[in-house]
């Protein structure tokens, strides 16, 4: 059954790790209405939810996403790459120790889960800001045995690869092209985001819908246009800290 870990917002959000946004007000009791409508929509589609205890003095903690990357076979524990978030990852070690063995990405690589955008064995990994190439390399070490095959690939202009491209249906892409290269991933039929909605890349698959944030309208449509059921969650609080829906829960099939 699909498993879906995640962490409620934390009271000191409004402190996070901010990089290509200016600071805004964020309106904390609305990011955690927000978020249990989430979690709420993830159940709706299957998942059984995992809320890890909150992190009251590590602001970005709700974007579990980044802490880990989990596979069938193995879970990649990882070093974030701002040194802020580094603690995040205690946490969800612990809790992902009951399902899957467990590698670590060490000193000096850093590796970011928003960066690592995997299709079947396939998993490509943006060069970001926040993710280096010693992270990566070791990342394609511990998954050689899984038989992996892992592709560096270059972002500009955001935050994460994932804040660029992201899968919504089987090898089916929503891509923004200014901010990743579509060459990058030829072979898989891609939805553009609409070019007025250049954060509208980020859509998180499960099951048969994509979780997908209701400020992005006109991409909806395009989704919804090529047959995808798209199920609209608000975001807006999370979005003002620079995250998105991928960055709201870690998704693993777990037995039982
Ligand atoms: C950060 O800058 O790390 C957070 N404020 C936002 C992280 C969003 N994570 C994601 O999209 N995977």
């Amino acid at each position: 059954m699909l498993t879906a870990i995640t962490r409620n917002v934390s009271p000191s959000m409004g402190q996070c790790e901010l990089t290509y946004l200016e600071r805004v007000d964020i309106d904390i009791a609305l990011a955690q209405e927000q978020h249990a409508r989430y979690k709420e929509a993830l159940e709706t589609l299957g998942c059984k939810g995992i809320s890890l205890p909150v992190e009251p003095d590590l602001p970005d903690a709700v974007f579990v996403e980044d802490a880990a990357v989990v596979l069938d076979e193995v879970a990649v524990i990882t070093r974030p790459g701002a040194e802020t978030r580094r603690p995040e990852t205690h946490s969800v070690a612990q809790a992902l120790r009951a399902y899957r063995g467990l590698v670590y990405i060490e000193a000096p690589g850093t590796l970011d889960g928003g960066d690592v955008l995997r299709i079947g064995k396939q998993i490509y990994v943006g060069t970001s800001g926040r993710s280096n190439r010693a992270g990566i390399e070791q990342m394609a070490a511990a998954l050689e045995r899984f038989r992996y095959r892992v592709t560096p690939v270059p972002v500009h202009g955001c935050l994460h690869l994932k804040s660029a491209v992201t899968l919504v249906a089987p090898a089916c892409l929503l891509i923004n092209r200014a901010w990743v290269d579509e060459p990058y991933f030829q072979g898989y039929p891609c939805i553009a985001a609409d070019p007025l909605e250049p954060d509208g890349a980020n859509g998180l698959w499960v099951g048969d819908a994509v979780v997908y944030s209701a400020a992005h309208p006109r991409t909806r449509e395009r989704l919804e246009a090529r047959g995808l059921r798209v199920v609209s969650v608000n975001v807006s609080e999370m979005e003002k800290a620079e995250g998105a829906v991928t960055c709201c829960s870690l998704i693993f099939e777990a037995g039982g």
